[in-house]
This record gives C-alpha cells, structure tokens and sequence, in this order.
C-alpha cells in the first residue's frame, strides 16, 4: 500500500516538474522571439529616422562609433558632411552645381545640397542600394539619374531621381542592371556629357563603352601593364587611361552626325612622366590636364590642341611633391588651382606659378580615395573616412586677383582699369572675408 503510494506521489512530482520546465522553456523562447522583434522594429524605425537631420541622429550612435571619429580641424574647412556610417569611397558634383553625391560601404548613396555647404546643418537625401552597396556614383548630364558601380552585383545600376513637390527627391533603381562583363576590380565609371555613352574601366587594362541601356558599343585595351585610373573628359569626346606606364592615354569617342556609335579611336597621348601615372584630372572645358605619377610630380598639360592636325599636347608645367600609391589628383574647372593627395594629407597649388599655397595634414583617419573641386571652382572637397570634408578654395581666389593684376597693369583704358580694381578689390574682400570666418 505504501509503497503504491510513494510510486504515485514521486510520479505526480516528476510530471510536475517535466510541466514546469516544459513552460519555463517555451516562455524563454517566447522572450527571445520578441527581443528580436524588438530589435528589428527599433532598426526600422532609425533606418526611417536617420535622413532628416544629423542633430536628431546624432545622440543616437554608439558611444564606441562616436570615439572612433577621427577629428580634424583647419582655418580653410568649411564644412564637415558626416552622415554616412560606413567608409565613402566616391564624390560627384552635378554638373548644374547644385549637388554632391558620396557612396560608402553603409549600403547608402547620399545626396548633398551644395548651398548649404557654408551652413550649420547639412541636409542629405538618401538612396539606398538594397543587398549591396555602391563604390562609385556619377550623375547623369541632366542631373536627374545616377549610375553606380555595385560591389557586390559587379555591375552597373541606374538611379533616377524624381522630383518631389517640396524639392526633394525620391530615388528609384532602374528595373534591369547592365550584364556582367568585367574580370577584374572595377576602378571608375563615367557618362559623357553628351549623354551619348557610358564608361566604365576595370584594373586589368580594359575600358568598355556602353550605350545608354547597357549594351556593350566598344571595348578597349589600354595595354599600360594594370591601370590606376580611367575617366571621361568633361567635354564628353575623350576617355583617358593611366596605370603602370608613365604615359597618359587619350581616345576619342565618336559617334556619327545622326547620333550613331561610329568608332573609338586613339587621340593623344600625355608623354614626360618617367614612372607609373596614379591619376589625373581634366580643366571643365578639357582644354587642360593634370597628372600625377610615382616619379613624385604632378604636371600640367595643354590639351588644347587639334590632334587630328598632327598636334601635340604639350607640357606647361613640372611641380615636385609628395606622393604615395593612390595618389589622386584634382584639376579646378578653371584650371587655376591643383590639388593632390598623399596618404591622409593633401597639398593645394597654384597652377600658374606651381607654388605650393596650402598643406592640408590628417584629413582623413584613412587613405584619401576621393578629391574633387566642385564646378564653380569655391569648394575642395575629400573624402577618406565616414566624412566628407568640405575647403574653401582661396588658392582660386588668389590666382584671380592675380590674373587681374596682370591685366590691370597692361590696361590702357580708364573704364576698363576702373573695372578691374573694383573687381580685385571685390575678390580681396570676399578672400578676406573667407579667412576671417569663424574656424570650425
Ligand atoms: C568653365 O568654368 C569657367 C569658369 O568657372 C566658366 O566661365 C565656363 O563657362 C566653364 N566652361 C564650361 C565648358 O563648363
Ligand atoms: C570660396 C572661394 O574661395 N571661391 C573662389 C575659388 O576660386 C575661384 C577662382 O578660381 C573664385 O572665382 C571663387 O570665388
């Protein structure tokens, strides 16, 4: 009898405690299922929180993100544009001025307002590149779409920017990537001004051209060993190459009278250089290049020239300066002031004289991997981290009122003379007025 009876109450207890920790489990697992639909919610909802303004987002980030920036400050900054959360690898103006697109590996493309570069709060717009991310973004010669060099897809896609009423756009991938034709690291892409092609170059010396939906119209074979960097001249008619050979090659895009693809052929090429060409940039109306080499110069080049008359490029200037492996090389549209880049640092010179007007040391906590002026010739912009920073270009500045100078003093009429001092003096104010802003 009690010996049933034990059999029994242990039996009660063991089916208790098998209930027991049947529930305490399934209530674990309850928990943690919310938990993780907690986070996700809370992810969402900062993804839709983050384009409105940087103040909002800002006391959001880690603390650990937050010791990691690299802090940076200089009289001729202007801005700092910080935003992105992954590291940029590309800056494009629009060629009407009015924006400036970045990329990094944060999945994001931003849009910048170039007005408020000088402002307090730097509004972005965001597009995002879903299951990938971009590492070069140019617009589109109407300022309405961009193209974008995927990392992961390896391939080209089109963004269209539609715009909203209140100014804004909102961003939309076009439905079909280009097909995949590239075998080795893509280094640069383009689309011509003319909006007649688009470019794209990859490392192991091949430049393919594109229409404009993504069918292949010519392939090129820059035979420079392996290539540092490809682009497409600002007039639209020329892609340029420069790699593991010290000479800079120029072809010539042409398509017929009715619009047509026609031919690439070879145009010129940039020969003084005595090693490997890093990068070079062209002046806005591609009358003048800039080139900078592992031989530790950069020059300046005419290319103002009628190649097919037998006419050479010729060489204006040879200037020493520091280099490293990446070194990028900006060109103001003007042609009046040359930028290069050296590690994290970057040297600001006058084109006219070669003299060096500003060292910028530590810009970045990385390598530089992008330098562009923006097309008015005000802004210097880099990028090298999560940031982008924004200089005032006084070297432009600087070089006008010299140009001015010049020609006040072989200006014979009174109007003409008056009106030349009135603009140095101008200039001077408004260089004045740049250097004594408030230093952020
Ligand atoms: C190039 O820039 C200069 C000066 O900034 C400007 O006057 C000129 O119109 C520009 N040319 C082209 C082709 O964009
Ligand atoms: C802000 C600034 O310095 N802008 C000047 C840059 O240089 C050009 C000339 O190249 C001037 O016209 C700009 O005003």
């Amino acid at each position: 009898m009690e010996f049933a009876a034990l059999i029994a109450v242990s039996l009660l207890i063991g089916a208790l405690i098998l209930m027991i920790a049947l529930t305490v489990s399934k209530q674990k697992g309850e928990l943690s299922e919310q938990v993780e639909k907690r986070e996700e919610i809370s992810a969402e909802e900062s993804a839709k929180k983050q384009p409105p303004s940087k103040k909002q987002k800002q006391p959001q980030r880690p603390r650990k993100e937050r010791a990691q920036q690299h802090t940076f400050s200089h009289p001729l900054l202007a801005s700092s544009l910080k935003s992105h959360s992954g590291n940029i690898t590309c800056l494009d103006f629009s060629s009407n001025g009015k924006y400036l697109a970045s990329c990094a590996d944060d999945r994001t493309i931003r849009i910048w307002s170039t007005k408020d570069f000088l402002e307090r709060d730097h509004r972005c717009l965001r597009a995002n590149v879903e299951l990938d991310h971009a590492t070069l973004v140019r617009f589109s010669p109407d300022s309405r779409a961009f193209i974008t060099w995927l990392a992961n897809g390896e391939t080209i896609r089109i963004f269209k920017m539609n715009k909203k009423e209140d100014g804004t756009f909102t961003f939309k991938a076009a439905p079909e990537d280009f097909p995949q034709k590239h075998k080795g690291d893509v280094i640069n892409i383009g689309i011509a001004e003319t909006g007649k092609f688009i470019m794209s170059a990859s490392v192991d010396t091949t430049i393919l051209i594109w229409d404009l939906k993504g069918e292949v119209l010519a392939t090129i074979n820059t035979n420079q060993m392996t290539n540092s960097y490809v682009a497409v001249s600002p007039c639209g008619r020329f892609v340029a190459s420069c790699g593991f050979t010290p000479d800079v090659k120029v072809w010539e895009v042409c398509f017929a009278k009715t619009g047509e693809f026609k031919e690439v052929t070879r145009a010129f090429d940039l020969k003084g250089h005595s090693a490997g060409v890093y990068s070079f940039d062209f002046s806005n109306d591609s009358s003048r290049m800039a080139t900078v080499s592992k031989d530790g110069t950069w020059k300046l080049w005419n290319t103002d020239v009628e190649y097919k008359k037998q006419q050479d490029p010729y060489l204006l200037r040879t200037v020493p300066c520091q280099v490293s492996d990446g070194s990028r090389i900006a060109l103001s549209p003007d042609g009046r002031a040359v930028a290069v880049s050296n590690g994290c640092d970057v040297a600001v010179y006058n084109a006219a004289t070669g003299e060096l007007e500003e060292e910028f040391r530590g810009v970045h906590s990385g390598e530089i991997t992008d330098l562009k002026f923006d097309v008015n010739n005000r802004f210097l912009v880099c990028s090298g981290d999560r940031a982008i920073r924004v200089f005032h270009n006084v070297t432009g500045y600087r070089a006008a009122i010299q140009d001015m100078q010049t020609m006040l003093k072989k200006a014979t009429n009174e109007g003409v003379r008056q009106r030349l001092q009135q603009q140095i003096q101008d200039a001077q104010n408004a260089l004045d007025s740049v250097l004594a802003a408030p230093k952020n």
